[in-house]
């Protein structure tokens, strides 16, 4: 129990580094929640501040999930022990919740897609390649990154019951397929307000390094 809380805190210490704010800030000049989408994420970045700078973000805000789920586990426990992917679900959970609502952004955070992408690598790498190719189909046939995101997201829920099949509410998975359920419906949540756009016709298409209306 004091294991998971550990982890927990430290992973959502990680997740909440807000990169995307301070590439903004110090790279940029900018406040990145004031202009474009208002995200505090890789693609607000790549759209006001160019495609190179987006990258930069999407692989720091990866890496901030990726290296708690890989690295603080282990330090509690053996990779066959029954509780081993239970605590790597916790540390999952906890890094995307810290770049959501971090801290030292008063809890108005990004919406966790390159957070996730992190953690999945390590949690699920077969489930993580379901969801690059929907992203990567989605991207190149409509060019808006909410949308393919939002695919990516269903494409990990579904490749993921699909690889585990009988498994998926055994003693040791469960944690993972309630993951699998949660954290897509999650990152859905968060993309509302470009659902709402989408639905309007009124989502542009991904520009890099120019300052988009919306
Ligand atoms: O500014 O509202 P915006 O248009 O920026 O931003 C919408 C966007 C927010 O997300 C980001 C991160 C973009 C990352 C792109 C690469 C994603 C690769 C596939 C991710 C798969 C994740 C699976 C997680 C399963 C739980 O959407």
């Amino acid at each position: 129990m004091f294991d998971a809380l550990l982890i927990g805190l430290f992973a959502y210490i990680c997740g909440s580094i807000p990169f995307a704010w301070l590439i903004g800030k110090w790279i940029g000049g900018i406040d990145i929640r004031t202009v474009g989408s208002g995200n505090v994420g890789a693609t607000n970045i790549g759209r006001t501040m160019g495609a190179r700078w987006g990258i930069c973000v999407l692989v720091l805000d990866a890496l901030k999930g990726l290296l708690p789920v890989l690295l603080l586990p282990p330090l509690f426990t053996d990779a066959d022990a029954p509780d081993f992917v239970h605590l790597k679900v916790i540390a999952a959970v906890a890094a995307i919740l810290g770049h959501m609502c971090p801290v030292w952004l008063g809890f108005k955070g990004g919406k966790g897609v390159a957070t996730a992408l992190g953690v999945v690598l390590v949690l699920s790498p077969y489930a993580s390649l379901g969801a690059l190719v929907a992203f990567g189909i989605v991207f190149a046939w409509k060019r808006i990154v909410s949308i393919a995101s939002i695919f990516a997201v269903l494409a990990f829920g579904i490749t993921h019951f699909c690889v585990i099949g009988k498994e998926a509410f055994s003693s040791v998975y469960w944690s993972l397929s309630l993951f699998a359920i949660a954290a897509p419906l999650l990152i859905i949540w968060r993309h509302r307000s470009n659902i709402v756009r989408l639905i309007r016709g009124e989502e542009k298409a991904f520009v890099s390094g120019k300052i988009d209306p919306k």
